[in-house]
């Protein structure tokens, strides 16, 4: 058994050596990346029992994924090998300081993972979590991957916690109506994390409010507002359970609280990543029972560790000092 199950494409990552367009760049370094690895890797260095679920080619990139990310302490067991497909691959270039932007080149059509399918992942590979994490990355990936996302977000008795990152990637996407598919997929969803400016891109759904508005299925929803914070619209009573709740997605007459907290400055190195690892943090505490707030608080945590570095994923604060600094008082949080 395991405390979470990340689902998802990872791939071999190379970073530019230097500053500069990708036409300029003369060499990359080569790291990992992948969304759903990069949330599982945090959890696990923050002390959690994380397993990856994937596919990777036979290839040797498939090979150092499962060791790099096994490095970590997830368990790897899971992850499928496709001696006919390759393991997918990405680069991308420093962050502009001035535009905030940088280039982004995927090898990943037809990889490996996006074999991934309700047939070709096998149940107990899903099975004995307490949250199963997904982000809609995967549902771009093919039909396949679109099928096994429908099949995961589709509410039974006993299912784990699942919590989905809409993650809207547009240059993914070749179905014009992805962003539709990702409304429907996270209102299957329990808890989901959003971007404000996302949200606003994707589906025209303009401030927090609204966005709950349109998602009122989950049992909570995270809206990520950069430096200005974060708010959680939470059903009242909502934990991550021990054991799969029979009655889960039996919304009843709870009530709502809804918490905003501001997120620490920090001086950004790369944005990249720090969505997974505000949902890695935010995770963390929830399995911990902690409170609105400091599940709120140790996203950011996890989040500015990440914004610090300039690969995609980042060794967190140990948890007794992330707790701590979880605890400073509001005049420090901002
Ligand atoms: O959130 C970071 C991820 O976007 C990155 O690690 C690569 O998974 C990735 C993707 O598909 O863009």
């Amino acid at each position: 058994d395991t405390d979470v199950i990340c689902l998802g494409e990872s791939m071999v990552t190379f970073l530019p050596s230097r500053p500069g367009r990708l036409a300029d760049v003369p060499s990359f370094d080569r790291t990992i990346g992948g969304a759903e690895s990069n949330v599982a890797c945090a959890l696990a260095a923050a002390g959690h029992r994380a397993r990856w679920v994937s596919r990777v080619g036979t290839d040797g990139f498939g090979d150092h994924l499962i060791r790099a990310i096994g490095a970590y302490g997830v368990d790897t067991g899971a992850v499928g090998r496709d001696p006919a497909r390759p393991t997918g691959v990405y680069f991308r270039t420093a962050t502009d300081r001035s535009t905030d932007a940088h280039e982004v080149v995927y090898y990943r059509r037809g990889s490996a993972a996006s074999a991934m399918s309700p047939a070709t992942v096998p149940p107990a590979a899903l099975a004995g979590a307490r949250v199963l994490h997904l982000s809609g990355i995967t549902a771009a990936l093919s039909g396949d991957c679109l099928d096994l996302m429908r099949e995961l977000t589709t509410r039974r008795p006993g299912r784990p916690l699942v919590s989905f990152d809409v993650n809207h990637r547009p240059g993914l996407w070749r179905d014009p109506d992805g962003a539709r598919v990702l409304l429907d997929l996270a209102r299957g969803a329990d808890l989901v994390f959003v971007g404000e400016d996302e949200a606003a891109d994707a589906w025209g759904l303009i401030g927090p409010d609204a966005i709950r508005a349109a998602l009122p299925e989950p049992a909570a929803v995270v809206v990520k507002q950069g430096a200005q914070g974060a708010t959680e619209y939470a059903r009242d009573g909502f934990t991550a359970p021990e054991a799969p709740d029979p009655t889960a997605g039996d919304a009843g007459d709870a009530g709502e609280t809804v918490t905003r907290e501001p997120a620490p400055v920090v001086e950004v190195a790369a944005p990249v990543g720090a969505g997974d690892a505000f949902a890695a943090g935010y995770l963390s505490a929830l399995l911990r029972g902690l409170t609105a707030r400091d599940r709120l608080r140790h996203g950011h945590l996890m989040a500015a560790a990440a914004l610090t570095v300039p690969g995609d994923v980042a060794v967190p604060p140990a948890t007794g000092h992330a707790d701590r600094l979880a605890a400073l008082s509001g005049d420090a949080w901002g």
